[in-house]
């Protein structure tokens, strides 16, 4: 038949060859003491904790192995449809400890590494953060893997191996933020496997020359060619054999150096090339929410969507099926509108090499795909101009001009006909100079279904960027998937005792809640247990001291413990106002020093935790950090009021860092400006832990209250619908600062004036208050300052606060649909977009 047959040799010789799982102490510590000699070439007399963790890892690696490759098998003879979840970020954080988690090895590798002198803490220490992401949108993506490996469901995630992740943050003496890289793979990686077998040639440049048969195909040839190579990274699901796959993309050159040039003689030449097809997966890039227009960037999404669709072709193509059910295979999630032209990819590999008409062509793409939306920010609304597009991928460009021409166009005309100013707002292209292509109107065409992250963004989607579309296709197009998280990494990995509590509360079989977090509603009444109360206590209290340990060992202060911890932690952004919150602790700490002794004693206890990084050229963000990193130094050096208020920025935020400060966070904030946070994902996490919330009524804010209940959340500030008016009214018709919000305006001359360091530094940030105060913190200030005595007072009476947080942790579940799942657990996101979007059923790798 031609055909070979698999495997060779005898088969039962290779199944008896199969490493079988490390399942009691004994195995593990053969297989890390293996390690520790053959992959390691180490011996136990000198081996330190980084190589016990590499030893280790590799050791839990093989375990993953063993179910990754039955998983593949099983998908392979099964062939069901897939889905693929596109995302140029995967903030993926640590492995090691969410392996053995997932493998129900955790206490047997504990043992294991105890009995050969470790600590499974202290190795675990030693790995570094997978930090190929930004925030939120990148850690979604990873949340969504582990639910997705989790329901057994075929999911398979495509990125990019970046070789620098998000840079390090150093904060210098003056407060500055400093930017470091983030060489993570400098001590090897255990938990990717390269594929130099799976790679395809991705072309840039060149030219692009219609054939004139008038079927509108081309054939696009010449330029550059760049190898993308496959490193695949295990997903190992919870308590199941299902392991699924991230395949991320290495860039390379295709043929080691330009062998024309080396032979001429001019060698730098010759490295050139290589050099910058080396250079597409170097690094990510570290701006979230604001598009720059860099040819390196379009590079990035051009070479990782064309070698994922390739793949995902491959893999179709091997079913021998007509290219028409291609849409019956797979299911193509656009995370964002970074991969949008895979749209155009697609139908570039459909016309012009399948030799499918375009109208078909358009329907199979238009049947594959499908867009999240994570923000309407309009600064991030992605943009390319055309002469790049068009130098860079010349065909590309034809495709999209053709789709305005031939598709779009013409069915707007026809809906609408006459209506010349809608087809300017519709259209693909803008008429600026140079002209720009939308990207996510082509996502929004392209795409089966559009989706936001949360019930007031995905409105919002409708009413603002996507209103015209609405109109167009009908609503029944746009719909809704408030995010999730996953409470393996959110509760149990970063909260061992609280898990344990809650496990051997709610006696079900141990820990079945981790896949059913309605279960956790079964606490509810254990909030009239004064006992039960006292170690819920007792717990956060343990969480705050691990938080005040490593606050001592990285910036060297002590901490109070007998205080409120008060956490805002994300990326550094106007819109999410964190100078809001510096502003009033200033305020605080003003009223404070006025207070007498006795006075001071009435008020709250409180330390202040910011973390989070600014884009590198966001310049009023860095001066945020700035003024908190100084006004926590004068604040924290102040003997009168050290005992009643301490601020902190911890540098080098990160998911690793996020896992010590989310379970000892009191109160955390989220504080954005009504409208502008798509959904927040922290927010899930805070409350999954026991945490409360103040936060502006805005994002998943909304859907938590709506479950915990409003009042264990600290609402205040102006509502989306207000928003637009009150903008308008301080750009045209401002009130003098004085007289609109007294209070603020005394903050605002105290920062001025230099009570925390030179003053003049931080005018640029000031004014952005004074002037325009487009954030609206002249109308929010008065209504937080409201919503913290609040929160004070609350605090005050610690049993009732007590019982507010058991309830948060047991409502951070409660489910609006008929799914077994909370509502704020990844895995009910996961059902809604393999039910309501990609059409995908679970299979169990037995
Ligand atoms: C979110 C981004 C984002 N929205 C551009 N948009 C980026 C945009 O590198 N870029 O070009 C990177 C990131 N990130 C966040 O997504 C939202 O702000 C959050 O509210 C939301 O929770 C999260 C996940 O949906």
């Amino acid at each position: 038949s031609g055909k070979e047959r698999w495997p060779r040799g005898d088969e039962s010789v290779w199944n008896d060859g199969t490493t079988g799982l490390t399942k009691d102490v004994n195995s593990v510590t053969k297989s890390i003491v293996n390690h520790v000699g053959t992959s390691l070439a180490r011996q136990a007399y000198n081996l330190d904790d980084l190589g016990a963790y590499q030893a280790t890892a590799l050791s839990a690696r093989d375990n993953l192995l063993v179910n990754w490759n039955a998983t593949q098998l099983h998908f392979t003879r099964k062939a069901p449809k897939r889905a693929y979840y596109l995302s140029l970020e995967f903030l993926m954080g640590r492995t090691l400890d969410n392996a053995l988690l997932n493998l129900g090895l955790r206490e047997t590798y504990k043992e294991g590494v105890e009995k050969l002198g470790f600590s499974i803490e202290d190795l675990l220490e030693q790995e570094r953060d997978a930090g190929l992401g930004n925030g939120g949108l990148g850690r979604l993506a990873a949340c969504y893997l582990d639910s997705s490996a989790s329901q057994e469901l075929p999911v398979w995630g495509y990125g990019l191996r970046y070789k620098y992740g998000i840079f390090q943050q150093l904060i210098s003496p003056e407060g500055q933020q400093l930017e470091a890289p983030d060489p993570w793979l400098d001590n090897q990686n255990p938990w990717e496997l390269p594929r130099l077998d799976v790679s395809y040639d991705i072309r840039f440049y060149g030219h692009s020359d219609r054939s004139n048969d008038g079927s509108g195909r081309a054939s696009w040839g010449g330029g550059q060619e760049v190898l993308a190579v496959a490193y695949d990274v295990m997903v190992p699901g919870y308590e199941t054999k299902n392991t699924n796959n991230l395949r991320l993309w290495e860039s390379k050159p295709k043929r080691g150096f330009d062998l024309n040039s080396f032979n001429a003689g001019d060698y730098e030449k010759a490295v050139e090339s290589s050099n910058s097809a080396a250079a597409i997966t170097s690094v990510l890039y570290p701006n979230d929410h604001t598009t720059f227009g860099k040819e390196l960037r379009l590079k990035q999404q051009y070479f990782w969507t064309a070698a994922s669709l390739a793949d995902i072709l491959r893999r179709f193509k091997n079913l021998g099926k007509p290219i028409q059910e291609f849409p019956d295979y797979a299911a193509i999630q656009l995370n964002d509108t970074h991969p949008t032209l895979a749209i155009v990819e697609l139908m570039r590999i459909l016309v012009d090499e399948e030799d499918v008409g375009w109208k078909e062509a358009w329907n199979i793409v238009t049947n594959t795909f499908f867009f999240t939306n994570h923000t309407v920010l309009p600064e991030a609304l992605e943009k390319w101009p055309v002469p790049l597009l068009q130098h860079l991928l010349p065909r590309h460009m034809q495709i999209i001009f053709d789709l305005v021409r031939f598709t779009f166009d013409l069915a707007v005309e026809k809906k609408f006909p006459g209506d010349k100013e809608k087809m300017a707002r519709m259209s693909l292209i803008e008429e600026s100079i140079p002209q720009q292509v939308r990207m996510a109107h082509l996502a929004c065409i392209g795409s089966r279904k559009v989706n936001g992250v949360a019930e007031l963004h995905s409105e919002l989607v409708k009413t603002t960027i996507m209103k015209d579309f609405v109109e167009f296709y009908g609503v029944s197009k746009f719909g809704n998937v408030t995010n999730g998280i996953t409470p393996r990494r959110w509760l149990d990995q970063c909260n061992p005792d609280l898990s344990t509590l809650i496990s051997t509360t709610l006696k079900k079989p141990a820990k079945a809640w981790l896949k059913d977090l309605n279960l956790l509603e079964g606490l509810l009444p254990f909030a009239e247990d004064p006992k039960f109360r006292e170690q819920w206590w007792h717990i956060k209290q343990a969480n705050k001291k691990k938080l005040a340990h490593y606050i001592e060992t990285t910036l060297g202060l002590p901490v109070n413990m007998d205080a409120m911890f008060d956490v805002q932690i994300k990326r550094l952004h106007e819109y999410k106002r964190q100078t809001l919150n510096i502003l009033g602790v200033i305020h605080r700490y003003m009223a404070l020093k006025a207070a007498s002794p006795a006075e001071r004693k009435k008020y709250a206890r409180k330390v202040v935790f910011f973390a989070g990084k600014a884009a590198p050229a966001y310049y009023i963000a860095k001066l945020t950090i700035r003024l908190i990193v100084n006004v926590a130094k004068s604040i924290n050096g102040d003997p009168d009021t050290k005992d009643y208020l301490q601020v902190f920025f911890v540098p080098d935020y990160s998911v690793s860092l996020a896992e010590v400060l989310i379970p000892a966070s009191d109160i955390s904030q989220h504080i954005s400006t009504a409208g502008t946070e798509a959904s927040g994902t922290s927010n899930m996490k805070f409350c999954l832990n026991g945490g409360l919330l103040v936060g502006t009524v805005d994002g998943a804010n909304i859907e938590i209250a709506e479950e915990v209940g409003e009042s264990n959340v600290f609402f205040f500030g102006n509502l989306t619908p207000d928003v637009e008016n009150l903008r308008y009214q301080n750009l045209y018709h401002p009130i003098p600062i004085e007289e609109k919000c007294p209070e603020l305006a005394k903050v605002l001359n105290a920062v001025s004036a230099g009570q925390f360091g030179d003053g003049s530094v931080y005018e640029p940030l000031l004014n952005t208050i004074r002037q325009g105060d487009y954030y609206l913190l002249t109308d929010d200030f008065d209504s937080y300052i409201e919503a913290l005595k609040m929160v004070d007072e609350a605090y005050a009476d610690r049993d009732e606060w007590i019982k507010k947080s058991i309830r948060t942790t047991a409502k951070a579940r409660l489910s609006l649909l008929a799914l077994q799942m909370g509502k704020f657990s990844s895995d009910r996101a996961i059902q809604d977009y393999a039910q309501e979007y990609w059409n995908i059923e679970s299979i169990k790798v037995k």
